[in-house]
């Protein structure tokens, strides 16, 4: 198979495995951390930017064909599963850095970059969960609370507990075997 067959079937696949993990279910509503982040900035690591949009693009596409979208308005729909879904293969930025540094053995450095690119895919996905949240979801804040304080405090920390579950799952990918998983890309 040619190189850009694989990275877009893989890509294809990590979607489908990141869509499976958001079957789990909402225990704790609007706050319950997205377990599908961790295959999808796993996957963005290994294959770069393209792929890992592409990858966030699928994961997003998939909550429509099965059934798992909350429709409030057309452009919250876009917002919340386009653009944020997208967003969350920007930890793919990194991609190159990352795996550099894995290559020299420079477990820290890799760390370090790792946390960077969750830290970017977890907190411009949730930015966009909140500005969702101001406009579109005000209505659900508890009585007197304001939408912006309502939308921080939803998206805050669900977004937290998002990039807490991909770190964890980061820093245990970081063991010499695990570690080769990310060593896709060209040196
Ligand atoms: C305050 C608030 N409540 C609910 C939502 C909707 N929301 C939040 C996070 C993630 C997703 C995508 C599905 O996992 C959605 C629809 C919000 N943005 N703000």
């Amino acid at each position: 198979m040619s190189k850009n067959l694989t990275a877009l079937v893989e890509a294809a696949i990590f979607a489908a495995l990141a869509m499976t993990l958001s079957f789990v279910p909402d225990f704790a509503s609007w706050f319950t951390p997205s377990f599908g982040a961790i295959p999808l900035v796993v996957f963005a690591l290994r294959r770069g930017l393209k792929y890992g949009l592409l990858a966030g693009l699928l994961w997003g596409l998939m909550h429509f064909l099965l059934g798992k979208v909350y429709y409030l308005a057309f452009s919250q729909v876009l917002i919340e599963y386009i653009v944020a879904f997208v967003s969350m293969g920007l930890a793919g930025t990194f991609a190159n850095s990352f795996q550099s540094a894995l290559r020299l053995n420079q477990t820290k450095k890799a760390l370090s970059l790792g946390v960077l690119a969750s830290l970017l895919a977890v907190g411009v996905r949730y930015f966009w969960h909140f500005v969702a949240g101001v406009i579109f979801w005000g209505s659900y804040a508890p009585k007197g609370m304001s939408p912006i304080l309502y939308s921080i405090s939803v998206n805050g920390i669900a977004g937290l507990a998002t990039l807490s579950l991909v770190l964890v799952a980061l820093f245990l990918m970081m063991s010499p075997q695990a570690r080769n998983f990310f060593l896709a890309k060209k040196a």
